[in-house]
């Protein structure tokens, strides 16, 4: 077991003793929680499970002295905070790009005062949303393969769309001479091709595991250390020299002429609405069709944008990431990178366990709801009023995007509906739903979203939304895998 879960996780125990518990346990929680965390798998035999014994708990600080090699409490030098402040004082399109090492670091607060003290705009990844205010004057959003193009062409400059990746890059307008990386791992879904990203910008990046740094992307400054303690001394540091003296006034007026030219949109088409399984609905009605990012703009009206919001995996991820602006730290729980459909009701109901007085609702597929339904039982045995909305396009959506742009609309068993009878919606999420005692309703027509969303959040059980949508709506905009942003579709 340890053999397999080896390379997955950030460490794996095999317990052969029984009197190694309390120690293996308090270390593990330690191990999980502290530096780069991670999960820590306890292979736990039957046979020692059978044994007794008398537990001693070890101290916490035993436990550190007891692992000599692991030293997570790791701070940046002095010299390179105070380098990073004289890049900011000599540069003149800086941009901040920061990702899940701001939230598992705890560095929000820290991060808002270093931008607003410095007035450098904020992009961050899928896993840094949450880790700086989505509607602070400061923010790009997030950027990457679906990110906003406002971010992209922050982050990378501004290029002419060229209609195939042989052609030339025709730069329109630079992007970021100084990019500081906080707690990100330049993934290849942010990047694109490596060694077109932000070809303009001196890197900074700052990570408590140094095998991030120059990994994707070489960095010019790597700083090693917690980020939280970073953030804090540079906030001192800035403090202490009366803030910051440059500003930068002209980078401010292009970001804002870029985010004016190209916010998140969508639009109905003629094709939307007559996709497959639903034109047979929709005859005469054609405006009454459900837009998947539509469902995610009432319910960030309805919700005032404090609800928590999960995902599964898939294009309904990413409507729930763009059309849902995130305040505050963990509110966007999503599996990003390696991402598990399935990942979202069961995330949902965790959170509403440890938040019950809070909103609590999974943004899921049909194809990733379906992963995990057995959850349904957990929410109705153990009470739980977590909800649930599936964005029902009736296919594995992202598949067929790429199916789409790539492979001709050749469909290799995306659809998830029923082949004899494409007008039925199928399965029947009520009936699957109510089965196990979680009420559920379907709504197909524009006019009934509302009333069915407030029903949704104002009931005191788990409850599901069953709403049916298009699936021929691409999420845009688009950086396919390995291109640059001059491929951008937006
Ligand atoms: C269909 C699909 C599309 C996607 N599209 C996008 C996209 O458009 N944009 C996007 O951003 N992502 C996208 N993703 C997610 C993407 O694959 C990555 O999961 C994500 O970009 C990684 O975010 P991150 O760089 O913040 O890294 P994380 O995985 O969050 O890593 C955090 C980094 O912070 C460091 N760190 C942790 N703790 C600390 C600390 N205390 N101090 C300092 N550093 C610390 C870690 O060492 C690590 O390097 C997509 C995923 C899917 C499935
Ligand atoms: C367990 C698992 N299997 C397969 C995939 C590959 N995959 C990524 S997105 C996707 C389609 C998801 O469909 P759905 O949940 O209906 O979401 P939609 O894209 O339609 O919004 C698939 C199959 C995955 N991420 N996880
Ligand atoms: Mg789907």
């Amino acid at each position: 077991m340890v053999g397999v879960t080896l390379p997955i996780v950030k460490h794996s125990y095999l317990i052969t003793d029984i009197n190694d518990i309390p120690r293996i346990v308090k270390e593990a929680f330690y191990i999980a929680q502290s530096g780069r965390p991670g999960p820590v798998v306890l292979d736990f035999p039957k046979n020692v499970q059978q044994e007794k014994t008398r537990p001693v708990w070890p101290t916490l600080e035993e436990v550190k002295a007891g692992l000599r090699n692991y030293n997570p409490e790791l701070q940046a030098g002095d010299t390179e905070l105070n380098e990073i402040i004289g890049l900011i004082e000599n540069s003149e399109r800086p941009v901040l790009y920061c990702g899940g090492g701001i939230i598992t670091s705890g560095a929000a607060e820290e991060l808002r005062k270093f931008a607003e003290s410095t007035q450098i705009p904020v992009t961050t990844t899928l896993m840094g949303i949450g880790g700086f205010p989505e509607e602070h004057p400061l923010s790009l959003r997030w950027l990457g393969m679906h990110g906003a193009a406002f971010a992209n062409w922050a982050v990378n400059g501004e290029f002419a769309h060229r209609s195939g990746f042989k052609e030339p890059m025709v730069k329109l307008k630079d992007g970021a001479y100084l990019l500081l990386a906080f707690g990100v791992r330049f993934d290849d879904r942010v990047t694109g091709k490596f060694t077109e990203f932000c070809k303009t910008g001196t890197i900074v990046h700052v990570d408590i595991d140094a095998s991030e740094h120059n990994k994707n992307k070489r960095a010019h400054l790597a700083v090693h250390g917690d980020l939280k303690d970073a953030l804090s001394r540079l906030n001192a540091l800035i403090e202490r020299r009366g803030g910051i003296k440059r500003r930068f006034p002209a980078w401010h007026a292009q970001v804002a002429e870029w985010k004016e030219k190209a916010p998140f949109r969508f639009g109905l088409t003629p094709e939307i609405a007559n996709s497959d399984h639903m034109k047979d609905h929709m005859v005469g009605v054609e405006d009454q069709v459900i837009l998947p990012q539509m469902v995610l703009q009432e319910l960030y009206r309805l919700t005032k944008g404090d609800a928590y919001i999960t995902t599964g995996v898939g294009q309904h991820q990413m409507w729930a990431g763009q059309w849902y602006k995130y305040k505050f730290p963990r509110q966007f729980i999503t599996s990003a990178g390696l991402g598990s459909m399935g990942f979202g009701f069961p995330s949902a109901l965790g959170i509403k366990v440890a938040h019950p007085d809070k909103q609590v609702v999974d943004i899921d597929g049909d194809g990733s709801f379906l992963m995990n339904v057995q959850e349904l039982a957990t929410a109705w045995v153990e009470k739980i009023a977590a909800k649930a909305i599936i964005l029902n396009n009736q296919h594995l959506g992202m598949v067929v995007q790429w199916e789409d742009n790539f492979f001709g609309g050749n469909r290799g068993h995306t659809y998830l509906g029923n082949p004899e009878n494409r007008k039925q919606i199928y399965p029947d999420y009520v009936r699957v739903c109510t089965s196990f005692n979680v009420p559920c309703e379907r709504v197909m027509y524009r006019k009934d979203l509302t009333a069915a969303l407030e029903r949704m959040l104002a009931s005191e059980t788990a409850y599901v939304l069953d709403v049916v949508t298009p699936y021929s709506e691409h999420v845009l905009p688009f950086i396919p895998a390995g291109q640059t942003v001059a491929d951008m579709k937006w």
